[in-house]
């Protein structure tokens, strides 16, 4: 086994349960899954696609809640052991600048980083089509809305957890405004969080990988190793049954995130459990978190599982890396296009 180190903080109280006896997979699912249920809040019938983190004494997470009028918010959850979640009863009010009411129409899909001392929450919502919002916040009580870092049509903004070269990094997906057939990962980079530029293309579809032929979609924030960035992304492929959502991995360079060093040919989670494959999209986990322990390298992934619910997997860098490191097929063509 090739050895990988987590840099980062201890997280000894995490989540965790060992790799089953005889499991062949890298990636294995908690016992108690799924960890939120149908109806979790009143007015509140599903919550998926969700990002959680530690803070204080315990945990709090940006939940996509999809309200029983069949529009989604964000709503604030707290937790002492990143399994039992309370959530707030109103979903999170943005404001401007200055202070005054700046709601979205709808947004889903949230993920939360933290940059230095500020708390940043990245989610889609209505910009004249799909398009990505961005807020933070200091003490999880006043969210205050940015200007939206991309043109529509653009999903899956996940931020990296510290500034690279001295600018903020961003990955994106530009996508359409429907249910997007196609889809790469691009990634950005801005000095103060408005004005982005730089735009690479991070990975695409190109690699012949069945499982993630349709379109690919950043998940949780970048794990930082010293063997560089582990990514954890969506891929999908279409079937005649319709779209089934996978996770994979891959590294990326550390100084130049736009460069892939491995990418794992073959998935590390799909759809398989009652609650990834039953539901109200069937066949989706969708990463959007992680919580990691850079002490003993475990790895909890934080993944909604068919748009219902939300699911907790564990690993170790070191399995993901060794088995990144066995199926690497990262591509020539990402390997040049990203070497700016
Ligand atoms: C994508 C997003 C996700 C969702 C997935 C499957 O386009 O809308 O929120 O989990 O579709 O429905």
């Amino acid at each position: 086994m090739e050895k990988i180190r987590i840099i980062g903080n201890a997280l000894p109280d995490m989540p965790w349960q060992d790799k089953p006896a005889g499991y062949n997979m890298p990636v294995w699912r908690y016992t108690e899954n799924p960890i939120i249920n149908r109806n979790p809040i009143k007015g509140v019938s599903r919550i998926f696609n969700s990002a959680v983190m530690p803070y204080e004494d315990g945990y709090i997470g940006v939940f996509r809640a999809e309200q029983t009028d069949g529009i989604p918010h964000i709503y604030l959850g707290r937790s002492k052991d990143a399994v039992h979640w309370e959530f707030d009863t109103e979903k999170i009010l943005f404001t401007d600048e200055k202070g005054e009411p700046f709601m979205p129409h709808y947004a889903y899909d949230p993920r939360l980083v933290k940059v230095e001392d500020t708390y940043y929450i990245m989610w889609c919502q209505d910009g004249y089509g799909a398009t990505i919002g961005i807020a933070k916040t200091t003490d999880f009580k006043t969210f205050t809305r940015l200007e939206n870092p991309f043109l529509p049509f653009n999903r899956n903004a996940v931020l990296f957890p510290r500034k690279i070269g001295g600018n903020f990094v961003m990955l994106s997906r530009p996508s359409d405004s429907g249910h997007t057939p196609f889809g790469d990962v691009f990634i950005s980079e801005s000095p103060d969080m408005e004005f982005w530029g730089r735009h690479r293309h991070l990975m695409g579809t190109n690699t012949g990988n069945w499982w993630e032929g349709t379109k690919v979609g950043g998940g949780s924030a970048p794990i930082e190793t010293d063997k560089g960035w582990l990514m954890l992304y969506h891929g999908v492929v279409t079937t005649c049954n319709g779209f089934v959502y996978s996770i994979g991995a891959a590294i990326l360079d550390i100084d130049n995130p736009s460069i892939v060093k491995h990418r794992s040919s073959r998935y590390i989670l799909t759809p398989e459990e009652w609650y990834e494959e039953r539901g109200f999209v069937p066949n989706v986990c969708f990463p959007c978190a992680t919580l990691q322990d850079a002490e003993t390298g475990r790895i909890a992934i934080y993944y909604g599982c068919a748009d219902s619910y939300v699911g907790v997997a564990f690993t170790t860098a070191e399995e993901l890396y060794n088995y990144i490191l066995e199926n690497d097929n990262a591509g020539q063509t990402e390997h040049e296009i990203g070497r700016r």
